[in-house]
């Protein structure tokens, strides 16, 4: 039987933004939580939104942390990408450094978490200026494919696919929480509660095996 107890309540889901310097997280942020574009750059130490919405018929609180693309502010890596469940893997159409600069970021967080299925999309941003695009769609695509996660073009000054990309990760990390939860229901055979979703390593393994379905690109 499904666990009840999590389908009514709302879910608090912890999402980071990560990227180069310049690439445009703070302006996706900006757009999805207050429909706002910002023309100027400011670049980002920090900072954290929070914001409620409906995926799926079901309540999410999502906890946003923008962070910093400059080196010089990554220092609070380590601590964010434990504490994130989702991660928006975010680069620049019109820049080649800022994909590639995803994989070390990528690998990073797998090694952190000690899990090879963290919830992940991928977002070609600035897909408006396609007179400068320097990264071809396919290559976003079929990186994102070896990476087993979706890919998204968008772009933060048209509101191209702000809120799917958003709205992609929560069900990513909807269906890892339901799976987790259903895993440790079976292995106990009673009533577990959320406060066990942080688990043991065996069962974050087990897990993995479990979520392997992303092939999406979705374009503009
Ligand atoms: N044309 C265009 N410009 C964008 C887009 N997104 C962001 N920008 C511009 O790019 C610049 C940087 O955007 P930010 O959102 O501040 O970039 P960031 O990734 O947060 O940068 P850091 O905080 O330094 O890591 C700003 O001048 C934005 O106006 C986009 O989709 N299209
Ligand atoms: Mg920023």
């Amino acid at each position: 039987m499904a666990p009840r107890y999590h389908m009514s309540a709302s879910r608090e889901l912890h999402v980071v933004v990560l990227g180069a310097g310049g690439v445009g997280k703070s302006c996706l942020t900006a757009q999805f939580v207050h429909n706002e574009w910002i023309e100027s750059y400011d670049p980002t130490i920090e900072d954290s939104y929070r914001t409620q919405l409906q995926v799926d018929g079901r309540q999410v609180v999502l906890e946003i942390l923008d962070t910093a693309g400059t080196e010089q502010f990554v220092a609070m890596r380590d601590l964010y990408m434990k504490t994130g469940q989702g991660f928006l893997l975010v680069f620049s159409i019109t820049s080649p450094s800022s994909l590639t600069e995803l994989a070390g970021l990528r690998e990073e967080i797998i090694r952190i978490k000690d899990d090879e299925n963290v919830p992940m999309v991928i977002v070609g941003n600035k897909a408006d200026l396609e007179e400068t695009r320097v990264v071809p769609r396919a290559k976003g695509f079929s990186i994102s494919q070896k990476w087993g996660a979706p890919y998204y073009e968008s772009s933060a000054r048209t509101r191209t696919n702000v809120d799917e990309v958003f709205i992609d990760l929560c069900r990513q990390m909807l269906r890892k929480d339901d799976d987790y939860l259903a895993t440790t229901e079976a292995d106990d055979g009673g009533f577990k509660f959320d406060a066990f979703r942080g688990g043991s390593h065996k069962r974050r393994r087990r897990m993995r095996m479990r979520d392997h379905n992303h092939q999406l690109c979705t374009i503009l």
